[in-house]
């Protein structure tokens, strides 16, 4: 599929997707989402690409949420359609096997906050403005921006985010849980890579397994979530990777990751 909303590259098993619609401040009308969601398809399908990032085109925004010019002018019908399609993109980029991060430039708001919540976690630039707006445009969150965030910040927090509308300025969004780093402008890209250099280096399997324990198991009690982990953590033990893992550190060498599991 030819991209005209966003911009997709690959390096180095590092997936970028950069949302790219500039002079709207990246808002997510149809045609991104449409392109987002085959995006995250062909990273699905690449046995090859270890983490995605995500972030936006220019200095000013992440997401500035969803096009207001397209959503006024939906009737219930076409807003039902759009939140279906948001949710279904949102929801395919939460349950990517690989890490996600969201690598926030500017403002995240409504959608491009709820973009950046189904990330596994987000770095954000000094200058990064996060919120919900959404209730001062007489409509909520639709794309689990009510779910999400309460789970992440608390009940609480969430409520008052959501009721006010108002913007979190970065330090502040560190402070509650939402940010897990917060750079300089120009460190923001360079952080995030050595990241993601990082995770990109470990065990596929592995990482796939801690990603599927934590998301599956944090809904659950403590008993069926220590389950989970369990049986996630024996598929581990039949990877080439658990093999190499332990006999490179008992020979004093790093070890080389295929992402295999045992024949
Ligand atoms: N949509 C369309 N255009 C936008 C935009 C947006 N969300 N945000 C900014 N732009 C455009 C501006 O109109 C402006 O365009 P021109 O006038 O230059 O043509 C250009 O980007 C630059 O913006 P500003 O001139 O406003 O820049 P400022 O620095 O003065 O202000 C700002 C930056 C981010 C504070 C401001 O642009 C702003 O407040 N933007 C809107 C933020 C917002 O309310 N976002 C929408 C949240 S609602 C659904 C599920 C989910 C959703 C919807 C439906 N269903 C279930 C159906 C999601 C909803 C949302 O995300």
């Amino acid at each position: 599929m030819a991209y005209e909303n966003i911009i997709y590259t690959v390096e180095e098993g590092i997936a970028t997707i950069t949302f790219n619609r500039p002079k709207a401040l990246n808002a997510l009308n149809a045609d991104l989402l449409k392109e987002l969601s085959a995006a995250l398809d062909v990273i699905a399908a690449d046995e090859d690409i270890r983490v995605l990032v995500l972030t936006g085109a220019g200095q000013k925004a992440f997401v500035a949420g969803a096009d207001i010019s397209e959503l006024a002018a939906f009737n219930p019908l076409q807003a039902k359609l759009f939140g279906r399609q948001g949710q279904a993109a949102l929801n395919k980029l939460q349950a990517l096997a690989i890490p996600a991060i969201a690598a926030v430039n500017g403002y995240a708001l409504g959608g491009g906050s709820e973009m950046a919540l189904a990330c596994d976690f987000i770095y954000a630039s000094e200058n990064a403005m996060f919120g919900l707006p959404e209730i001062s445009l007489g409509i909520i969150p639709g794309f689990g921006g009510t779910q999400r965030l309460p789970r992440l910040v608390g009940i609480n927090k969430a409520k008052e985010m959501i009721f006010t509308g108002k913007m979190v300025p970065a330090a502040e969004a560190a402070e509650i849980g939402l940010v897990n780093r917060v750079c300089a402008p120009e460190a923001l890209m360079e952080e995030v890579s050595k990241t993601a250099k990082l995770i990109a280096a470990k065990g596929r399997v592995a990482l796939r397994a801690a990603k599927q324990a934590i998301n599956s198991g944090i809904h659950t009690d403590l008993t069926t979530g220590c389950g989970i982990e369990l049986d996630a953590f024996a598929l581990c033990m039949a990877s080439e990777d658990a093999k190499e893992g332990t006999a490179a550190f008992l020979e004093k060498r790093k070890p080389v990751f295929k992402g295999r599991l045992s024949h």
